[in-house]
């Protein structure tokens, strides 16, 4: 009896070690390959080769650009070179790029730039920038105002909250509010592997306002992208392992309720919205093993995922682009403005491509 028992017991665990496994490689898409799609009009973005992890672009087509982000385990072409924040201003033919200014008193070399988001005060026009920030690999959230004039981002504060523990990506709803992505529960390397491989779904939004943070969405796999729509009336979270977009609809006291969850096959990076047409854009990555374990023999992929009609029963889901790592590698958003599209990168170089 006892050994019978022994014997079953040590069937289950393989089978669920067996089934954890299988789960693993379809969550990460370790085997995946990805099938080249070629856009005619595309060349690389002069000027930046060490990241371009998220890109706004504001109504007027200047686009924030963060760059030179570090994190455990993924690759960097400049580990000593302090994170920035780069502007292009998409009018100007020559696509020319200038590194901002940083005043106010944050110390710059601690800059480790991941998800960026503007918000346009309508009282007064002010430009306010919000940056995820990983110093020492912790999370904060910087509060910036452009001034364009001067090119220059005026510091006005370091925000830390507890619920914001291990941010992604922001998206800002007012002047010092946003919604925040999570993307992983455990914070060591080893305990991230852990949280992927066994699945859990931990990973959460947050609301943040200067006098009310809560938690406002969870059960995701892997928080990622965050985005709202163009009426402002729905959040879009990227779930990079759950290869989703979760579609939530704002209430007025800023908490979502869940509306659907877009599969989309892919390992959803950043989101962005069409201004003109609302659809979603994404940067995708074909396979998460070789962002986090670079390999120059066999490079991590690129993917641009177009969606159009997401509210509809058939939301229509376009892989625009698709590149081996030859051109463009691990690219983590792609915005869209006036037909021009420009594909960033985690640690890597910019595309930028002709629509037309
Ligand atoms: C916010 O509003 C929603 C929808 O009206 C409601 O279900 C929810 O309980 C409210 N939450 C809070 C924290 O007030
Ligand atoms: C990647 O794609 C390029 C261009 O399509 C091709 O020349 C190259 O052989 C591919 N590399 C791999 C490793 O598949
Ligand atoms: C290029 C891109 O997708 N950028 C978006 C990434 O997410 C932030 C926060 O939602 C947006 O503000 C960026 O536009």
């Amino acid at each position: 009896m006892g050994a019978l028992l022994k014997i079953v017991l040590i069937g289950l665990t393989l089978a669920l070690l067996g089934e954890r496994v299988m789960q693993f490689i379809h969550r990460t898409k370790i085997l995946n390959k990805a099938e080249p799609i070629d856009h005619p009009n595309c060349r690389l973005l002069k000027g930046i080769e060490f990241g371009s992890e998220d890109i706004d672009v504001l109504p007027n087509g200047l686009a924030f650009i963060s760059s030179g982000l570090k994190y455990p385990s993924l690759k960097s072409f400049a580990p000593d070179k302090p994170g920035e924040i780069l502007l292009l201003d998409l009018n100007d033919e020559k696509l020319h790029l200038s590194s901002l200014r940083i005043s106010g008193g944050l110390d710059i070399f601690s800059l480790n730039p991941h998800g960026i988001s503007t918000y346009i005060d309508e009282k007064d026009d002010t430009v306010y920038l919000f940056v995820v920030n990983h110093p020492q690999y912790k999370t904060t959230v910087e509060l910036f105002k452009f001034v364009e004039e001067e090119n220059i981002l005026v510091h006005l504060k370091t925000i830390k909250h507890e619920l914001l523990h291990s941010v992604n990506d922001i998206v800002a709803v007012g002047p010092e509010s946003f919604y925040a992505t999570n993307d992983f529960y455990f914070h060591g390397f080893t305990m991230k592997v852990v949280e992927i491989l066994i699945g859990l779904t931990w990973t959460n939004v947050v609301y943040y306002s200067p006098g009310d943070v809560r938690e406002v969405a969870s059960g995701l796999y892997g928080g990622n992208g965050i985005a709202i729509s163009n009426d402002r009336k729905y959040i879009y979270a990227a779930d990079l392992t759950g290869h989703s977009i979760n579609v939530f609809k704002r209430n007025v006291n800023w908490s979502l309720s869940p509306v659907k969850v877009v599969d989309l096959d892919v390992l959803v990076d950043n989101l962005s919205v069409d201004p003109e047409t609302g659809d979603i854009w994404t940067g995708a990555h074909t396979n998460l093993y070789k962002v986090f374990f670079y390999n120059p023999e066999d490079l991590p992929g690129s993917e641009v995922v177009r969606v159009q009609n997401i509210h509809s029963d058939n939301p229509i889901v376009t892989k625009v682009y698709v590149n081996n790592g030859s051109v463009i590698q691990g690219s983590s958003c792609a915005s869209v403005y006036k037909k021009k599209l420009i594909v960033g990168t985690v640690f890597h170089k910019a595309l930028y491509c002709d629509l037309d």
